[in-house]
This record gives structure tokens, C-alpha cells and sequence, in this order.
């Protein structure tokens, strides 16, 4: 019997998400989200880890924190590559932007469709939960999420230390980028997919990123820093099967592996 001996039998899926309640006619906000997937041996120690930085963010205090656990099959988990990392800086968000725009290109995206995506987390007036799906030719939005956008969950790296070193290896570190690039790699799997333009909704985080099939490209600064919008915009190719898109970002589990020396 050929039995996948680099995985295990189940995995666990542990979700937080923090929220503001609505109060005198307002609607709650949502502040922060994380989740990681792991054996049941480490669900407490990351419960805790995922509490601690839920309770440290900086976007607000939270009045409801929402702790999900499920259990995952190991057979049904995907394993996939990590993007190649490159770091470029400019003097100016501008200039940022203009390189964002140049590297969507370069993957594929084209010019108009590129500009639309920057303007779009540019003009966004609060924080999306999750991110914009745009044909990568039209620069037309195809999804019918709103306000909420489409999210990518289940997904974690495969191999804790392993991934730590290939961090540090590409010069970074931290869980942001931990998160980014695991959320990055797992969307760039996505059949239809093209690209990827990001950046962070923390007032205080001005990095983003341009993603395709094979990098991640971390561009700064993307935003003037105590500006606390970001977002998300998946270029996708003609024709896209969103429905198709959609169930794997949301429910396919993803380990990203990292070549081990
Ligand atoms: N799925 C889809 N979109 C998401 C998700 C998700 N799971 N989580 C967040 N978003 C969207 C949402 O619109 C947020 O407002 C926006 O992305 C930014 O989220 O140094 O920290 O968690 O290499 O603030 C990128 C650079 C950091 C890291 C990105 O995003 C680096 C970041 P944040
Ligand atoms: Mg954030």
C-alpha cells in the first residue's frame, strides 16, 4: 500500500479572529485574523501564540475573540513550493507603486488591469477582511464578496524550522512575512490564478508585496506609514473558474514546503 509517509493522518486547523462589537447603530469591526494548521500536540502552544499576538494588535482593542479548531484529513493536504523572496525599497510610496504596477506586468497582468488593482486597496476607504479577485486582462472585479472579499484559509508551512531558515536565508523574518508568504504560495497554486498585489493594514507595517507563480516580490514603502488600510487583489486569467477558485482558497489545506540543504 503506498502510504504518504510526509504527512500525517490529520492535521488541525486552529483559527482566531478578533472583532469589535457594534455599538449605538454601528456595525462591530474586524480587527485581526490568524490561524495555523498542526499536529494536536502543538494546538495548545499555539492557541497561546495566536491569542498573544491577537491581543497585541495594533488596529484596536477587541470586544469578541472567536477560537475555531477542526480537525483536517492528512490525505486530503497539498503540499506546495515556497515563492522565491526578493526585497526592493524606494524613496517614495510612488515610486512603490510604479514598480508594483512594472512587476504585475512583467506576470502577466496588463497595465490597465495593474493600475486598477493599485487604485482599488489605494481608494479603499476601510479594511477589507479578505481580498478583490480581477480579471488580469480587463481589470474588471469578477467576485461578488463586497466589503468582505475572498479569503484564503487552511494553510500553514510544513516544516516550522525549515521555513524559519529559509526566512532568514532571504533576509527577513517575522510573522508577517511568515504569513504573507505562506498565504502568497498557497494562492499562486490556485488554478487560474496570475498574480498577486498586497499590502499590510497594520499603521505601523508600510511593506507590500507583488506575487506571481514563482516570486515574491516585497516592495516598500506601499503606504505612509500610521495609515492603517491595506488589502489584497488577485489577478486571475480570463475566464476564471471563481467558483472553483474560491473553494480552494477557502477550504483546500496547504503545507508550504521550503527545499531543505
Ligand atoms: N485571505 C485574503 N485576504 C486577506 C487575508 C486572508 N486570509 N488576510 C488578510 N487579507 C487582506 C485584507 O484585506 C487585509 O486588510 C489585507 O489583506 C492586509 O492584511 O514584509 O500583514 O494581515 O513581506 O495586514 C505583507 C508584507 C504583509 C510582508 C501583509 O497583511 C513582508 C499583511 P494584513
Ligand atoms: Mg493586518
Amino acid at each position: 500500500m503506498g502510504e504518504n509517509k510526509s504527512l500525517p493522518h490529520y492535521l488541525f486547523s486552529v483559527r482566531m479572529r478578533a472583532a469589535t462589537n457594534g455599538s449605538n447603530g454601528k456595525e462591530g469591526q474586524h480587527l485581526s485574523g490568524c490561524e495555523r494548521l498542526v499536529s494536536d500536540d502543538q494546538i495548545a502552544t499555539v492557541v497561546q501564540n495566536l491569542l498573544q499576538r491577537v491581543l497585541t494588535h495594533t488596529r484596536g482593542v477587541a470586544d469578541t475573540i472567536n477560537i475555531q479548531i477542526d480537525k483536517m484529513d492528512g490525505a486530503t493536504i497539498r503540499l506546495v513550493p515556497a515563492l522565491k523572496m526578493e526585497s526592493l525599497e524606494f524613496a517614495t510610496v510612488e515610486q512603490a507603486h510604479g514598480n508594483a504596477i512594472a512587476s504585475l506586468v512583467e506576470f502577466g497582468v496588463s497595465k490597465t488591469a495593474a493600475r486598477k488593482g493599485v487604485a482599488l486597496i489605494k481608494n479603499l476607504s476601510a479594511s477589507m477582511r479578505g481580498g478583490m479577485v480581477l480579471d488580469a486582462s480587463t481589470g474588471k472585479r469578477i467576485d461578488d464578496f463586497g466589503v468582505r472579499g475572498v479569503r484564503l484559509s487552511h494553510m500553514d508551512c510544513e516544516n516550522e524550522s525549515a521555513f524559519l531558515s529559509f526566512l532568514v536565508e532571504s533576509g527577513v523574518g517575522g510573522e508577517k512575512v511568515r504569513e504573507a508568504v505562506i498565504l502568497a504560495s498557497k494562492a499562486a497554486f490556485t488554478k487560474d490564478y496570475m498574480a498577486e498585489l498586497c499590502w499590510s493594514d497594520d499603521p505601523h507595517y508600510d511593506t507590500g508585496y507583488v506575487a506571481s507563480k514563482e516570486i515574491y516580490r516585497r516592495l516598500s514603502p506601499m503606504k505612509l506609514k500610521e495609515d492603517n488600510i491595506g488589502g489584497r487583489v488577485f489577478f486571475v486569467k480570463p475566464n476564471a473558474d471563481l467558483d472553483d477558485l474560491i473553494n480552494f482558497f477557502e477550504h483546500q489545506p496547504v503545507l508550504v514546503k521550503t527545499l531543505r540543504k
